[in-house]
């Protein structure tokens, strides 16, 4: 009989056994050396991956080109085992190196072992996506890594069941692809594990989690975290029973090198071949640093835990397991691990290097600039402060860029004005300044937003085209037939939330079209608005056109975090090597009472900056932005106006074909006397008034910016407050929300405050939630009535004698 601890034969092999037990040796040594680094002040902050090594060597194993990452910032062994990251790397991130070339992952824009790896080449265009090992962002919030992951395993089902993907060969191999997730056991209270887990039992998908039990969350143990101190066990009733489909639990102990091995490869062959999600409960892991850089686990851990904890190191484990088994000898051993810890030093010793380098280069030229000035005034002027600056600054044992503006910014304050060669020296420390925030710039502030051709903003746009017979139509039909047309041109389009599918939507904008382009493509879900966001997430990272729909803006707050923390910055925080192009399908503004007619607009665009907002005023709008984003790789949400479907608007003949611009208002109502700037659902009131103001010898301008992010990027609500002089920013949010922005925007970046002849106002709804009915609605919302008295009470203040 063969020994329980005895590896199947394609792993017994001493090579590979041996490499695996250097690369558990080298990712320690790097956690123990980046700690220190630290701690002495070289780096900020570090969270490091010491005691998972083992568990994450044997699920390395089974991970193939084109399967998919969603972890947690434990998992620098994993993404070694695979070839994603190396020593020199970890030095990058931990020192916030910000060259993408060495650090590509995130060019230093988020702490150290958050990782990733490019969708996109630098033009904008999808890599083989099938050619490499695949990893989505990470994030810090805890758990925030769920949604996302569901995505990620539910375009393997979309790509295996639909047929018609079977030939996006750089996407998928007809969905053989496994979405492997991480989290620590602590997270696992959160309330996105729960519903990921549900949504992925309900959905059958291919994702495979691995839970690291610790024991810990940072300070508070298990007992406080999880019912029963389990998650294996109190997970059992989503367990899969005979004709009940659910999941797959698998347990292993995190020291346990060849049982994890023999784990994972049972676990993911099940997984991947019939897409049914598996946990792996990793028991028995430790943390033999603590939680991270901020702390010291010897404040809540007891004595005996920490004794527990070092005769359960997984690495010494391993140890006595290769000794064991004969498989090489203690000296070998030693030898290995002695390698390994040296191959970190000198990562740690280059990565300084390469840290340091540039900076210094940087701080040298400007101290050149300095010590070549030709002017010396008088000791006691200002000039002595320009030594002493520069002198300071060359003191500074490990500077970072901070130091050398600090320094080029009050020297250029201290240079004495009697100096005749002034000039030059403010000219050179001006260059000095303009050249190296453009780099900062590129360092710090690029790629929030796609700047490639694949951009929204450079799809051309197309008007929608009406001719004598064009029939006048209910609103929702409009984004029928558009919908319609799109389904059949993009085969990687799906749309899926709650009442999308049978009755296609709520407001019946997708009637009839799970009939024609089935199930797999439009799609009912359960009630989760942020696994429905992180099933567009994964999905759109994986090259499908995904529409996540929201049934009401107001329940979008349920997925706002994921929203704000992980679609938001996906692109920035990769410094543009990932995208994901989801669209988000809303609808809100004014309809009934306080969940169901919100326009939380300031609340959007303000959580969201990274995402384009598009609030159309009509349904035509709606359309040809949909038509837009699916031609362009950007996220973004639109909010049809609620109030809209059942409203009449001309059917374009060129439906499916019209493209909306972003960032382009429209002037809808010219006029000279003053400017309304609103968007979405007003638009229509802001008509209304204006035909009661016209009756008064008030000539109003309407403008709607249809697009709060991008923001008039043309500048044609200057063009007009420059005709009348006059503006009111209008819209449904709260007073000092949306129309503050729009103000901010309008007079102060486009600099519209200097042809004003009448301060700027603001109309908005009120501070509490619109009431009920249509009394609620009228009481709570600007009318038309109240845009009335509003221009003309600025009319009147301008001209009291005509007025
Ligand atoms: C939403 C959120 N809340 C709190 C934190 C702070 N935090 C970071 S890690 C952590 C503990 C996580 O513990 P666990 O999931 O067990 O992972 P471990 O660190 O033990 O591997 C906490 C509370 C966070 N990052 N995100
Ligand atoms: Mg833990």
């Amino acid at each position: 009989m063969k020994k329980q601890n005895i590896l199947p034969d394609q792993y017994m092999n001493k090579k590979k056994i041996l490499a695996d037990y250097r690369l558990a040796n080298l990712s320690r040594n790097l956690s123990i050396i980046g700690r220190r680094e630290v701690l002495t002040g070289k780096a900020k902050f570090g969270i490091f991956g010491d005691g998972k090594e083992i568990v994450q060597i044997a699920m390395a194993k089974q991970f193939r080109d084109g399967d998919w990452r969603s972890g947690y910032y434990r998992d620098q062994t994993w993404m070694m085992a695979m070839g994603l990251y190396d020593s020199l790397e970890f030095f990058h991130q931990l020192y916030g190196n910000t060259n993408r070339e060495i650090n590509p992952g995130s060019g230093g824009r988020v702490f150290n072992n958050h990782f990733s790896e490019p969708n996109v080449n630098s033009d904008g265009t999808w890599r083989d996506l099938m050619k490499q090992k695949n990893s989505s962002a990470d994030i810090s919030p805890t758990a925030g890594q769920m949604p996302r992951l569901l995505g990620l395993g539910y375009a393997s089902k979309l790509f295996r069941q639909n047929k018609e993907l079977h030939g996006f060969k750089t996407l998928s191999n007809k969905g053989n692809e496994v979405a492997f997730g991480s989290i620590g056991d602590a997270s696992t209270s959160e309330g996105y594990f729960w519903e990921t887990i549900n949504a992925a039992g309900v959905l059958q998908v291919p994702v495979a989690i691995s839970v690291y039990d610790d024991g810990f969350g940072i300070s508070v143990p298990k007992k406080y975290q999880t019912t029963k101190s389990s998650i294996s066990d109190i997970l059992k009733g989503f367990e899969a029973e005979p004709d009940r489909p659910g999941i797959l639990i698998f347990k292993g102990k995190g020291w346990d090198y060849p049982g994890l091995i023999k784990l994972y490869e049972e676990g993911i062959a099940i997984c991947r071949r019939d897409h049914v999600p598996v946990v792996f409960h990793i028991d028995e892991v430790t943390q033999p640093q603590g939680h991270s850089t901020s702390g010291s686990h010897e404040r809540y851990k007891s004595e005996e835990r920490l004794k527990w904890e070092i005769e359960s190191d997984p690495i010494g484990k391993m140890r006595e397991w290769i000794i064991n088994e004969g498989i090489a000898s203690a000296e070998e051993l030693d030898s290995l691990a002695a390698d390994a810890e040296e191959e970190a030093r000198e990562s740690r010793r280059k990565g300084w290097e390469m840290f340091q380098t540039p900076i210094k280069i940087e701080r040298d030229a400007l101290v050149k600039i300095i010590n070549d000035r030709s002017c010396r005034c008088p000791e006691d002027s200002k000039e002595a402060s320009v030594e002493k600056i520069a002198e300071d600054l060359m003191k500074v044992i490990a500077p970072i860029r901070k130091d050398n503006f600090m320094a080029a910014r009050k020297i250029l304050r201290n240079i004495c004005e009697a100096c005749s060669n002034t000039g030059n020296l403010t000219e050179e420390l001006h260059g000095w300044l303009k050249r190296n925030y453009a780099d900062a710039s590129m360092s710090y502030d690029r790629f929030l937003y796609n700047e490639t051709p694949t951009s929204v903003l450079h799809v051309k746009p197309i008007a929608p085209v009406y001719s004598e017979n064009s029939p006048e139509v209910p609103g929702r039909q409009i984004l029928r037939e558009n919908w319609d047309k799109l389904f059949s041109k993009y085969p990687l389009l799906v749309t899926f939330g709650e009442d999308t599918g049978k009755i296609g939507g709520v407001n019946q904008t997708l009637e009839g079209l799970q009939k024609k382009y089935g199930e797999l493509r439009i799609t009912d879900t359960g009630i989760r608005e942020a696994t429905i966001l992180g099933q567009g997430i994964g999905l759109s990272l994986r090259g499908m056109r995904p529409v996540a729909e929201i049934q009401y803006l107001d329940y979008l707050m349920y997925a706002l975090q994921l929203l704000s923390d992980d679609l938001a910055t996906t692109h920035y925080r990769t410094a543009g090597s990932m995208v994901a192009p989801l669209i988000i399908s809303t609808r809100g503004h004014r309809l009934e009472g306080i969940w169901h007619s919100g326009s939380p607009m300031s609340m959007v665009i303000n959580s969201v900056r990274g995402v384009y907002v598009c609030a159309p005023r009509d349904m035509t709008r709606a359309a040809g932005f949909y038509n837009s984003l699916l031609e362009g790789n950007d996220p973004a949400i639109v909010i049809e106006p609620l109030n809209g479907y059942r409203l009449r608007e001309r059917m374009p003949d060129n439906i499916g074909e019209f493209r909306m611009p972003l960032g382009i208002p429209e002037v809808l109502h010219e006029g000279s006397d003053l400017t309304i700037v609103t968007y979405g659902s007003t638009v229509r009131i802001a008509a209304e008034a204006a035909n009661q103001l016209e009756l008064h010898g008030i000539s109003v301008e309407i403008i709607d910016v249809q697009t709060l992010v991008p923001f008039d990027i043309r500048g044609i609500i200057l063009g007009s407050i420059r005709k009348t002089n006059r503006v009111l920013f209008l819209d449904e949010d709260l007073p000092g929300g949306t129309t503050a922005f729009m103000l901010q925007e309008t007079l102060e970046r486009q600099g519209g405050w200097q042809y004003l002849d009448s301060p700027p106002r603001t109309l908005t709804a009120k501070e509490h939630r619109p009431a009920y009915t249509t009394d609620g609605d009228y009481f709570s919302k600007p009318n038309a009535e109240d845009i009335f008295d509003a221009v003309y009470a600025m009319m009147k203040e301008s001209v009291p004698a005509k007025y």
